[in-house]
């Protein structure tokens, strides 16, 4: 048996020592080198080329190294014959609540305005928000999304949460999928932490939007094909929106003369809300591999049937 690293960014090495450094028993090869085709049974992916996984006929596994999954399924080599997992991890997650937390402070504070009138070295005053004024709303109170929810009301926020299924958290209001229009009605601050399914592709539109209050503010953290960028750009163009913080786009990195880029209610970072750090992470993939030798149950699972 043997792990096979799939990436295509230049990070493969950290990973590999990231194992080496934890359990040097596991056979660990990257797949742009050469490697057993026969022993792999477990690959450990981020944005696979799509049909490579159709190569190794003793694949039992495909472990994402990040919390999504959507580029798994999108690979016809995947198949239901395969198991899938995903990470969960502390780091991951106080990464992503700190993220979100800065973006809600540079909007409340104004901050992305004051960069633009340094570049024009102009001081002026701007009025700005306080908690008071804000509403969060949280669309995926799954593991990032409630942490994130939880860390805001600590931070004495207003945040209300959507998902799926109803969820019971302290101090957050929630609502159930049905209620997708309540919640919109309530929310000044929209903080996108979906996953990336047939069912989410698209659901950040002009439709929703309308349903958000004047001035509303989006953080996008999520997956790129969530957003329909033209009726982003028509509903902050048009007034309706104040802004937005994106850091996911369908095709990364985001081309340079992308015209979101230089729009000036639109701030722009490099899918970095929280990145999976290797060190962290391999410790649950070492004990994912020796589950799958053992043939018990695997840690992170996902739901095939459900997308995520
Ligand atoms: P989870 O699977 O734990 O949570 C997903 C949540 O979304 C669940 O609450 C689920 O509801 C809800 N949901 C799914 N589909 C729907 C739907 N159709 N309508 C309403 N609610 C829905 O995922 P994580 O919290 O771990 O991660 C979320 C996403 O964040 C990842 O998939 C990834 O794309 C993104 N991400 C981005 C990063 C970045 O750096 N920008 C870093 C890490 C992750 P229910 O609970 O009822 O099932
Ligand atoms: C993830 C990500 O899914 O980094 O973990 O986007």
């Amino acid at each position: 048996m043997a792990l096979l690293l799939i990436r295509q960014d230049g990070k493969t090495p950290q990973w590999l020592n990231a194992f080496k450094f934890q359990d040097t028993k596991i056979e660990c090869y990257n797949f742009n080198e050469p490697h057993p085709k026969e022993k792999i049974t477990m690959a450990l992916v981020w944005k696979q080329p799509h049909g490579l996984l159709g190569q190794y006929e003793n694949l039992k596994c495909v472990a994402s190294m990040g919390a999504g999954v959507d580029f798994i399924f999108e690979d016809p080599s995947f198949h239901n014959g395969l198991l899938m997992t995903r990470v969960v991890d502390p780091l991951l997650i106080t990464d992503m609540e700190e993220f979100v937390m800065a973006q809600i402070y540079a909007h409340m504070k104004g901050l992305y305005q004051y960069q633009i009138q340094q570049s024009k070295s102009h001081w002026q005053q701007n009025p700005y928000l306080r908690k008071k004024d804000i509403t969060l709303g949280i669309m995926g109170m799954g593991v990032l999304g409630s942490a994130t929810a939880k860390a805001l009301v600590t931070q004495g926020f207003n945040v209300f949460g959507w998902s799926n299924s109803k969820k019971q958290i302290e101090g957050v209001t929630t609502y159930e999928k049905e209620d997708l229009d309540l919640f919109l009605q309530q929310t000044n601050v929209l903080v996108c932490l979906l996953p990336l399914t047939p069912e989410t592709n698209g659901i950040l539109d002009l439709s929703l939007f309308s349903k958000l209050p004047k001035s509303a503010f989006i953080i996008h953290v999520a997956r790129g094909p969530h957003l329909v960028r033209e009726d982003l750009i028509q509903s902050i163009d048009q007034g309706h929106l104040s802004g937005a913080a994106i850091d996911v786009f369908p095709i990364e990195p985001l081309e340079e003369n992308d015209p979101l880029w230089v729009h000036p209610n639109i701030y722009i970072t490099p899918h970095c809300a929280s990145i999976s750090s290797p060190e962290s992470v391999v410790a649950q993939i070492i004990v994912n591999y020796n589950r799958l030798m053992s043939n018990q149950p695997l840690l992170n699972q996902v739901d095939t049937a459900k997308g995520y």
